[in-house]
């Protein structure tokens, strides 16, 4: 068991959706959080992030920093997603080496996985086949990442230890469809089309695409969970172990919103992996499950939503 009572414990990426909710998860426990704007400490500045951590000194890191986006996003700027998240993940690490962090979170993502992997993918299926082109540029940082924390484990001796998430939302998330996950797209969708007074939505795609989803605060739950009780080499995978169609996501998106209609489809655009559900086994064996099923999680996320103003949303265009 690893306590976090009385330990200085940074969140890299405390603004993010993830690191938002790991602040608010922490908050239940005796420790001390330890936060740094970006204007104050650039992730991408190795100088900069060697020296902040051995004057900070902190006992553990939650690694939620990251350049993220959805679909169109990955597939538009593959050099920023694979530069920005290979130097944070490499900085932090290297910096949480030297300043002698005792436990350390590599936080991934799903798309880490084969594009055909057998479903529910396994935490071993890793490197067993082709990415999917749209997103290996993050796949790749995301693989070097944990492969980082696997390499200052096994040479170090370092406790460091990586958690996958599958799809995730929720507070905090990103609004702006030109960069945004589904979810939040088609919420913000579904809400502008009910208040033009236009039925039905347009999404990308065939729709025919399954995705599992994972509300954020399960997730901050489980990575807190995982920091006490987890300490090996392998990667762990954090989903809901159920995962719908992208067309019946829009079609609770739209009940939940209020609104009628039809759903119908932009080919042009990508349909990216055509199923990514993870197997949730390892985890559920350590003794953890999701607490947030996604109905409940699309209405929370969508009261969040409104509660947001508009240029908290972002642009509407895509
Ligand atoms: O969530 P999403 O952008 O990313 O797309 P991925 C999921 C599916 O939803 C794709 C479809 O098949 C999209 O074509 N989709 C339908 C839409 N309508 C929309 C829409 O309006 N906006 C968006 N964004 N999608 C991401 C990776 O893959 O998964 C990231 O690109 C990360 O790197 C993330 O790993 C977890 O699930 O396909």
């Amino acid at each position: 068991m690893y306590d976090l009572a009385g330990k200085r414990v940074y969140v890299a990426g405390h603004r993010g959706m993830v690191g938002s909710a790991l602040i608010r998860r922490l908050s239940n426990e005796n420790c001390e959080v330890v936060t740094v704007s970006r204007t104050d400490l650039d992730l991408l500045d190795q100088a900069a992030v060697r020296a902040w951590f051995i004057r900070e000194k902190p006992d553990a890191v939650f690694l939620a920093a990251a350049k993220v986006g959805g679909i169109l996003a990955n597939d538009t700027y593959p050099a920023d997603f694979l530069y920005d998240n290979l130097m944070i993940e490499a900085n932090v690490i290297e910096a949480s080496h030297r300043a002698g962090v005792g436990k350390l979170m590599f936080l991934g993502s799903s798309c880490i996985y084969p594009k055909f992997a057998s479903q529910p993918i396994m935490e071993n299926s890793l490197l067993s086949g082709a990415l999917e082109p749209t997103n290996e540029w993050y796949a790749i940082a995301k693989i070097a990442g944990i492969k980082l924390a696997q390499a200052y484990r096994r040479q170090h001796g370092h406790d460091y230890i990586s958690a996958m998430p599958t799809n995730l939302y929720g507070p905090g998330d990103n609004y702006d469809l030109r960069g945004s996950h589904v979810l939040p797209a088609l919420i913000r969708k579904a809400h502008e089309a009910k208040l033009a007074g236009r039925s039905g939505i347009e999404i990308w795609g065939t729709g025919t695409p399954r995705r599992e989803f994972l509300h954020v605060d399960d997730l901050a739950d489980a990575c807190v969970f995982l920091m006490q009780c987890y300490s090996e080499d392998e990667h762990v995978n954090v989903g809901s172990g159920e995962d719908v169609t992208i067309l019946e996501l829009a079609e609770m998106v739209m009940n939940v919103v209020g609104l009628d209609g039809a759903v119908s489809c932009d080919r042009s655009k990508p349909d990216g992996t055509p199923r990514k559900l993870m197997d949730a086994g390892k985890l559920r064996a350590l003794g953890w499950a999701p607490r947030i099923d996604l109905r409940d999680g699309v209405a929370r996320a969508y009261s969040d939503f409104l509660e947001m103003g508009e240029t908290a949303r972002g642009m509407a265009v895509a």
